[in-house]
C-alpha cells in the first residue's frame, strides 16, 4: 500500500526521470527513497546515483558507507546513459580515482565502468563522487556498488592518521609519536607534522637510518635541531633537552 507521499515521491522521480540526459527511465528497483536529495537507493546490488547540479560544475555528491568490521572494498562505478563524463571518486576525503566515461562517439549505452579498491576500518566512510566534466544537458546518472572483501590494509587512504591522504603524503607511514623521544629518553617536546606530511620524529629516524656510527646520528640530528631553533619550531631549551638524549642514545 502507498501511502500519498510515497506517491507525490515516486511522480517527481518520474517527472525528473524524463527530464535525464537521454530520456532513459532508470531502473524501476532504483526509484523510491531520497529523490529530494538526488539520491535514490537501489533495492538492487548497484546503487542509482545523479549529480542534481543545475549544470554547474564541479557537482559533487556524497554517500555514506558504514562496514561493521575491517575490510577492503571494492568500488565499481559506471555511467549509466551517454557515456559522456568525468568524475573524480574521493573516500573520507582522500582521492582513490578518476573515472572517465567520455567517449568521442557520444554514443546511448552504458559505460563498462571500473573498480577500484579502499581499505576501510570499521566504521561509517564518505564516499565522494564529483562530477568535473560532463555532457549532460540535465542531470547526470551514474551506478556504483561496493563489495566487502577480506582486509589487507594495503589502500588505506591516510595510514598514519596524519590527516594528509595518501598521494599527498611525503612520509604515508610518519611516526605520530606525541613527542620526540630516542630511545627511552622522552625529550617531552612536542613532535611536529610538517605541511608535507613528514613529522620531526620520521626525520630523526632518518638520521638513524642512515647514519653509519653514533658520531654521524648526533651530527645528523644537530643539524636538523639547528634548522628547527633557526626557524623557531623548537626553543633552544628544546635543543638542548633533545641533544642530551641523543647524546645519551647508542
Ligand atoms: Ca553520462
Ligand atoms: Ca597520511
Ligand atoms: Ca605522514
Amino acid at each position: 500500500m502507498l501511502s500519498a507521499m510515497g506517491l507525490i515521491i515516486i511522480a517527481f522521480v518520474i517527472i525528473v526521470s524524463c527530464n535525464k540526459e537521454d530520456s532513459l527511465v532508470p531502473n524501476k528497483a532504483d526509484l523510491g527513497a531520497d529523490a529530494a536529495s538526488g539520491l535514490l537507493k537501489s533495492t538492487t546490488a548497484e546503487t542509482y546515483i545523479e549529480f542534481w547540479c543545475d549544470g554547474a560544475l564541479p557537482c559533487p555528491l556524497d554517500v555514506e558507507l558504514t562496514v561493521a568490521t575491517d575490510a577492503d572494498v571494492e568500488l565499481f562505478a559506471r555511467d549509466g546513459f551517454i557515456p559522456d563524463d568525468l568524475v573524480e571518486v574521493l573516500v573520507d576525503g582522500c582521492w582513490l580515482a578518476t573515472i572517465d566515461s567520455r567517449d568521442p562517439e557520444g554514443v546511448s549505452g552504458s559505460h563498462p565502468g571500473e573498480t577500484h579498491t579502499v581499505s576501510l576500518l570499521a566504521g561509517t566512510h564518505t564516499i565522494t563522487f564529483i562530477l568535473t566534466e560532463s555532457g549532460a544537458s540535465g542531470p547526470s546518472g551514474w551506478y556504483y556498488e561496493t563489495t566487502e572483501v577480506p582486509f589487507t590494509g594495503g589502500f588505506l587512504m591516510d595510514a598514519d592518521g596524519d590527516g594528509i591522504c595518501w598521494n599527498e603524503d611525503a612520509n604515508d607511514n610518519s611516526n605520530m609519536d606525541p613527542t620526540i623521544n630516542i630511545g627511552d629518553c622522552d625529550s617531552g617536546v612536542a613532535n611536529m607534522l610538517f605541511p608535507d606530511g613528514t613529522t620531526m620524529m620520521d626525520m630523526i629516524e632518518e638520521c638513524m637510518a642512515n647514519a653509519k656510527n653514533h658520531g654521524q646520528f648526533v651530527s645528523c640530528v644537530t643539524q636538523l635541531l639547528n634548522g628547527w631553533a633557526s626557524e623557531g619550531l623548537i626553543s633552544v631549551t628544546d635543543k638542548g633537552v633533545i641533544v642530551s638524549c641523543v647524546g645519551g642514545s647508542n
